[in-house]
């Protein structure tokens, strides 16, 4: 396969001031003719004239009315061109039924739906499938369906036939079409300046139930986007479609957003509170990607952090004033060390803006989100909240309407702050996780901070060198009082040191408070230290990180040295989670352990190979003490927990289920299976059903409720991709790899439905002990399902295959069955481009 260089940009030859499509829709046989009005791009001098094009049977083409015989490749067409502005035409068919990768416009359930980003758009038409090349859309669709819908505002109707137009330029990757017997959740916003704007959430018949929190969440956007950024919405009309075959969560398209059913349909009794949350942050991001993403597009897909890290980061701010700021950071770091510091310490580790690519699908990352976020959290610490916000107002003035580059969104804070941002865009082009190492000198009431990062070479980045680093500092001191506020260090050396003088006593320094950069911090603390830390800091982050920290140490004293569970941490987590006055959600962060895999992490990083079976045992006996620790406790947190209101999916109810639920699992380890059935036998939500149904699992008491479940929801496709994955995730790691197995003979065992996929097999690689079982089994039957898979779906096979990322750091024996593995997924006649790519940069 072809590598793309971001060094190798050049502008298209051509602008388009128009585009004209006209759909005739067929299951197998849809055509679709383009009128395209192009002339020659003044800022090129590139006079070749190529359009994108894959899979596409052409019919016919012609220039200014006159019919012309492009030449034809896999990739497109090149023809000859007037060097003045034309009119090209074309017609082509497309088979929307026969496209199981869910690219380009494809069909779901009956329903015609499209998904273009980042190339999809090349499968309907021939076109300058590129972001930099933006143009104003007319699109007319014919078609026996109910709801035609496409970007903009619709300008007629009629049955079968409708006509749209999208006033604001825009890039082939935001085009959309839907048509389907569908039905709309109707409701309205008017903006801050007045303008009515109609909104619909359309779902198939069914799914009405499903809508209204949806809606809600998407009206709290709309507010929360004009009130903190200032951005208004631009068109009369905002729609949502919900599509049960979807390879991502949802997409931003003009107008139109289309989303994974599993990202917006909730309700009560079938959507967990997490579930909740989820969609809330989704509608939040593809929102939000209307003026982050829409109005400034990107240049080139080597930028997709400019509008991904960006919009991340405005969906958590969202999602922090929305519900708890602590609670969302800590969630937010927790998900970051899995899944991007992982990348970031691997294989496929990559800079937040790539240098080159294969697949451009292979680069929508954990690293080009979110450390892409962090980065725009980072450098809004540096700059300071005000100065944010002015430079985002100017970045918002100068460039909007553009296909923008990282380079331009530096400059903009450079222009507005005056700072020198070259040191700093080293984020954006170096890849790996700094490490920064604190040691302290104490003398005379002086205390000294010297620090050093290191960020580790890798075949990325051979060479890295010093970033700048925001490091938040508090001191607390001996009697618990904060001694010095929250400051921000600004590390840009290697090495560096910092003095704090006339304290009166020794503090302990509270340093990466609500984590501040996105680094590993080496920093020795005694274990007194940090209980007093846990007890006493005043960041939320820093007290539960404390937490973490000894729950980890002990954890691999317990591998180690045989050691027992630590009583200082099950006392410092005991007396956190007792404290009536913190809130319940945090309160059960607090009983969080470090994942198995971040264990294996910790372990492979002290130079140790890390035994996955080992790691699950001390996991388990770690919980046990727990219980036995909360034996008293448990249960009347758990009852103070239970809540005689309705049901509502908000940040109290929430986060006080999410306590109990967290009592629920101390107690039937400890007391045994009762009271999880009664909470099975009583529950009226989802959130409650489900965390009684694991616990049941768990204590091998749960067949009985999984035949309950299943008969309850089998007609449910999202509660029953739930049903999939639970009872491979709870399975024992002697059992995981066969419990999906058999699950991938269940009747409902849809696998082309990348949700039902991810159900059984993202839940198999997310199950440390069994997906690196020592018999291979976890490996093998992966690798099977991955060969099945990768013709239909290249993008849902080769996201999966990040399951084998870390592949080095075990022994000799599971090394080689994954090296296996490997080479026999990669023998396969045909493999993907996407899949090849992936693998090989695995194997490395
Ligand atoms: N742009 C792809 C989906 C998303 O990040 O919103
Ligand atoms: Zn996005």
């Amino acid at each position: 396969p072809q590598t793309i260089y971001l060094a190798d940009y050049t502008p298209f030859g051509y602008v388009i001031d128009d585009v004209a499509l006209t759909f005739t829709l067929d299951p197998h046989h849809t055509r679709v003719k383009s009128r395209i009005a192009f002339r020659p791009n003044p800022e090129s001098t590139e006079r070749r004239f190529f359009l994108h094009g894959e899979g596409l049977k052409l019919i016919g083409a012609s220039i200014d009315g006159a019919p012309v015989t492009p030449e034809l490749s896999d990739e497109g067409l090149t023809c000859e061109v007037p060097d003045a502005p034309f009119i090209w035409e074309a017609e082509v068919e497309i088979d929307p039924a026969g496209n199981t990768a869910l690219e380009g416009l494809y069909m779901s359930n009956g329903m015609y739906c499209t998904q273009c980003e980042a190339e999809g758009f090349r499968k309907i038409t021939y076109y300058p499938d590129r972001p930099d090349v933006m143009a104003v859309f007319s699109v007319t669709i014919n078609g026996p369906h109910p709801v035609l819908l496409s970007n903009g505002n619709p300008v007629a109707t009629q049955e079968h036939h409708a006509e749209w137009h999208d006033p604001w330029p825009k890039p082939s990757y935001l085009f959309a079409l839907v048509a389907g017997d569908l039905i709309a959740h109707a409701d309205s916003f008017t903006t801050r300046s007045g303008r009515d704007v109609a909104l619909n959430l359309y779902v198939r018949p069914g799914d009405e139930h499903k809508c209204a929190f949806g809606m809600q969440a998407l009206k709290a956007s709309m507010r929360w986007d004009e009130h903190v950024y200032g951005r208004e919405y631009d068109l009369d009309l905002f729609n949502i479609v919900a599509v049960d075959d979807f390879n991502m969560g949802a997409m931003e398209n003009k107008g139109l957003n289309i989303f994974n059913s599993s990202a917006v349909l909730a309700s009560p009794e079938t959507a967990t509170d997490a579930n909740f949350e989820r969609i809330e942050a989704i509608i939040a991001h593809e929102y939000f990607h209307n003026w982050t993403g829409n109005r400034i597009t990107c240049r080139d897909w080597f930028q997709l952090c400019l509008k991904e890290g960006l919009t991340v980061y405005r969906d958590s701010q969202f999602t922090a004033d929305m519900r708890s700021a602590p609670v969302k950071r800590i969630s937010d770091v927790i998900d970051l060390r899995a899944r991007q510091f992982a990348e970031d310490q691997g294989p496929l580790a990559h800079p937040v803006r790539p240098e080159s690519f294969q697949e451009i699908n292979n680069f929508y990352t954990a690293t080009v989100y979110e450390k892409g976020a962090e980065v725009i959290g980072m450098l809004k610490r540096l700059v300071g909240d005000a100065a944010y916000y002015q430079a985002l107002d100017l970045y918002f003035d100068r460039h909007d309407g553009d296909a923008a580059t990282i380079e331009d969104w530096l400059k903009v804070f450079e222009d507005s702050t005056g700072r020198d941002l070259t040191q700093f865009k080293r984020w954006y082009s170096q890849a790996g996780t700094p490490r920064v190492k604190v040691t302290e000198t104490w003398q005379d009431g002086s205390l000294t901070l010297h620090f050093a990062q290191h960020i580790p070479p890798s075949s990325a980045t051979p060479d890295p060198q010093p970033q700048v680093i925001p490091v938040a500092l508090g001191l607390v001191g001996p009697n618990g009082d904060e001694v010095l506020e929250t400051r921000m260090l600004e590390l840009t050396e290697a090495e560096q040191s910092f003095r704090f003088d006339d304290l009166g006593a020794r503090p302990v320094a509270s340093i990466l408070r609500d984590f501040s950069a996105p680094v590993v911090l080496e920093h020795d603390l005694s274990d007194d230290e940090r209980a007093h830390l846990l007890a006493h800091d005043s960041d939320p982050f820093n007290r539960w990180e404390q937490g973490r920290i000894l729950a980890r140490q002990s954890l691999l004293a317990m591998i180690r040295e045989n050691a027992d569970p630590d009583r200082a941490y099950l006392d410092g987590i005991h007396a956190v989670v007792s404290d009536e006055s913190l809130d319940p959600a945090y309160r059960a962060l607090m009983l969080g352990l470090p994942s198995q895999s971040d264990l294996a992490t910790a372990l492979h990083d002290a130079g140790d190979v890390p035994d996955p079976a080992a790691i699950h045992k001390v996991s388990e006996a770690m919980r046990d003490a727990l219980a036995a620790r909360f034996a008293e406790i448990a249960p009347r947190i758990y009852q103070a927990c239970q809540i005689d209101a309705p049901y509502r999916p908000d940040a109290d109810q929430a986060g006080r289920r999410s306590l109990g639920n967290a009592m629920l699992s101390l107690i039937t380890r400890h007391h045994g299976p009762a009271k999880a059935q009664a909470q099975f036998d009583a529950a009226d939500n989802m959130t409650q059903q489900l965390a009684a149904l694991a616990n049941l699992i768990r204590a091998e008491a749960g067949d009985a409720a999984l035949a309950a479940f299943e008969s309850q929801w089998q007609h449910d496709r999202l509660v029953m991709d739930k049903w999939f994955g639970l009872q491979v995730l709870e399975a024992k790691p002697d059992d995981a790899a066969d419990v999906a197995e058999q699950l991938t003979r269940h009747a409902d065992f849809n696998w082309k439905n990348p949700n039902r996929f991810r159900a059984v097999f993202g839940s198999l690689a997310a199950h440390h002990a069994g997906f690196h079982h020592v018999s291979g089994k976890g490996y093998r039957l992966l690798a099977d399902w991955l060969i099945r898979l990768d013709p239909v779906n290249p993008q849902t096979t080769a996201r999966m295959c990040a399951a084998f990322q870390t592949w080095a750091r075990y022994d000799a024996a599971r090394r080689n069955m994954i090296r296996a593995e490997l080479d026999r997924i990669l023998a396969t006649p045909k493999l993907s481009r996407d899949t090849t790519e992936m693998l090989t940069r695995i194997r490395g």
